[in-house]
């Protein structure tokens, strides 16, 4: 995208509630109105929309529908991600993640609009569709002891679950440890792995996988009795945009606090967000299985579940069937 026509774009999306005749803008930047009309068109073919009234001027209706490398680039530009990676399709933008790691030392984001091969943990398929979702690859260099990663899946579900709120006007749940759910249906689920060696954490690879305009019959039959999407529950369309650049903000302001405050200052906040509190759940890790109900978070981020035989268990990572 040229300078000219990024510089319009980002005053048309400033300006989003009024109309701005072509000689104003020509006024603004400097340029003939020809140059205006030629960026507004280039825009209109990138996906952008406009309302144009005569003697009012152009009006941004609506954001393209894919993700658009240059304007993301732009809308992330203050962001910590030094390097974005935007793709139309992948096998999956972690293991996209796992391969750029190597060439850029710098935070990375990786983005695309369809993964055919998209995971969850132990390798089980995450459905990614085009046009509907968000799913991302963040890549990100803590330079911390292993002891001290265990608590990054909690701040960074604060992260989304707050982005969610915010953006959508919804109460979103955290399901310890990596799933967002909203009414017991799954909406997000993310998946964080690292790289290090014996002096500690080089890298963090955290995959987010987030369903934002997905109809009911977008999932299929075993999935849409257990997924949901923001659409779906807050009853209108998300601009997938505004979105993440709210959660980009969002997830380096918990990153930051991650790095230098102790899980402490926020587990009450984190238990507010949390849907397991005071109900009998299964709980899964490797063979182990028991029925149980959490009673405690601890600092390190591991769960306390009292079985039904008045026996407690702790765990680093679960599944937790609701
Ligand atoms: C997760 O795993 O929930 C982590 C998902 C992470 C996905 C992101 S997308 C960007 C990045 N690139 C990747 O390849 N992955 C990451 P887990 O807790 O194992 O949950 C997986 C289970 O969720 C599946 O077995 C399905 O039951 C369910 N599932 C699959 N796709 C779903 C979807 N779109 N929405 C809700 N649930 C889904």
């Amino acid at each position: 995208m040229s300078k000219y026509k990024q510089d319009i774009l980002l005053f048309l999306l400033e300006h989003k509630n009024e109309y701005l005749s072509g000689q104003k803008l020509a006024d603004h930047f400097n340029i003939s109105r020809t140059a205006i009309w030629k960026s507004i068109e280039g825009l209109k073919e990138q996906g952008f929309q406009f309302d144009s009234v005569k003697n009012k001027g152009y009006h941004i209706i609506s954001l393209p529908n894919h993700w658009d490398r240059d304007l993301l680039t732009y809308m992330l530009k203050d962001s910590i991600f030094d390097r974005l990676f935007v793709y139309q399709q992948v096998s999956s933008t972690q293991t996209m993640a796992h391969e750029l790691r190597l060439k850029y030392e710098e935070p990375l984001l990786i983005l695309s609009e369809i993964q055919t091969e998209g995971r969850g943990r132990f390798k089980r398929q995450w459905l990614s569709q085009p046009h509907t979702g968000l799913w991302m690859s963040l890549v990100l260099h803590p330079n911390i002891s292993f002891r001290q990663i265990a608590t990054f899946n909690l701040f960074i579900s604060i992260a989304i679950a707050e982005t969610i709120k915010k953006v959508c006007h919804i109460n979103p749940k955290i399901k310890w440890p990596n799933d967002i759910y909203i009414d017991d249906k799954k909406v997000c689920g993310f998946l964080t792995e690292i790289n290090g060696n014996s002096d500690g954490v080089d890298t963090i690879i955290c995959g987010i996988g987030i369903n934002i305009n997905h109809e009911k019959n977008d999932f299929d039959s075993e999935l849409s009795k257990t997924a949901t999407s923001l659409m779906l529950e807050c009853g209108s369309k998300i601009d997938r945009y505004i979105f993440l650049k709210s959660l980009i903000e969002s997830v380096e302001l918990y990153y930051r606090m991650f790095l230098d405050k102790p899980f402490s200052d926020i587990k009450d906040i984190y238990k507010d967000y949390s849907m397991i509190w005071d109900r009998t759940l299964r709980y899964t890790e490797g063979k182990k299985q028991i029925f149980g109900r959490a009673v405690d978070l601890k600092d390190d981020g591991v769960l306390v579940v009292l079985d039904e035989s008045g026996q407690l268990h702790q765990f680093i990572s679960a599944d937790i069937e609701v």
